[in-house]
């Protein structure tokens, strides 16, 4: 998978590249780059944004320098982009980022994610060039770096050998596997902490019954609404 991520603050993705499940997904071939809107902008001084039509606090991106960033990275009209890859604008209102659109994105050859700062976007680049407005959950950051890492991170971590063990992204909170409620409770040593012992049946090697001890905890925790 190919993601490119458009900021105005592509340094702010330096730790979020150091983790290892993005660092694996990295080595086996998969693609992250960034593009700097400021980098491409037709306008004076490195203008990117400018004060909203009708008044009102903040700042918006400008739709002429989106374009001009969009352009050249892909050698296109943005506007033909969608046809051959999810152009994500994140904004708090869009659609909820859950573990089935996650699903979704991570079977993509392609990801473009469009970052705001300040108050947003100017409307026609959500309306001309994006394919997807998503967001995090319903409360507004002050922009959409921290945003474009969380759905990297999930989108990436679904991905063929970005994690240690194949298995652990199949039976996972939300997963199929688990009727799409959170995972059972886990436990380690020592098996006795304080008073406070592990489930017996954990510790009884017995795989069929640990099995079903683990779907029933997992479907008393959810399915989360
Ligand atoms: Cl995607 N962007 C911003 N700025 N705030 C958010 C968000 C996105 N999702 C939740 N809050």
């Amino acid at each position: 998978m190919e993601i490119d991520v458009f900021t105005l603050f592509p340094e702010a993705f330096g730790w979020f590249e150091r983790q290892r499940h993005v660092a694996n997904a990295l080595a086996a071939g998969h693609h992250l780059g960034y593009v700097n809107y400021r980098d491409h902008t037709p306008l004076s001084a490195g203008q990117v944004d400018d004060t909203p039509f009708g008044g009102g606090a903040g700042m918006v991106l400008r739709v002429d320098v989106v374009e001009a960033a969009l352009h050249a990275r892909y050698g296109r009209d943005p506007v033909e982009l969608g046809e051959t890859r999810r152009v994500i604008a994140l904004t708090p209102g869009g659609r909820l980022l859950d573990d089935a659109l996650v699903d979704e994105l991570a079977g993509e050859e392609a990801l473009t994610l469009l970052s705001g700062r300040y108050e947003g976007f100017d409307q026609r680049i959500i309306e001309h060039f994006a394919t997807d407005e998503v967001s995090i959950g319903r409360y507004v950051l002050a922009g959409g770096e921290l945003a474009a890492m969380v759905l990297a991170d999930a989108v990436l971590r679904k991905l063929p050998g970005a994690l240690g063990h194949p298995d652990s992204a199949l039976e996972e909170s939300f997963s199929d596997a688990l009727g799409g409620a959170p995972e059972y409770p886990h436990y380690t040593r020592p098996a006795e902490y304080r008073g406070w012992r592990v489930p017996e049946v954990l510790l009884s090697g017995h795989h069929a019954r640990i099995r079903e001890w683990r779907l029933q905890q997992s479907a008393a925790r959810g399915p989360l609404s």
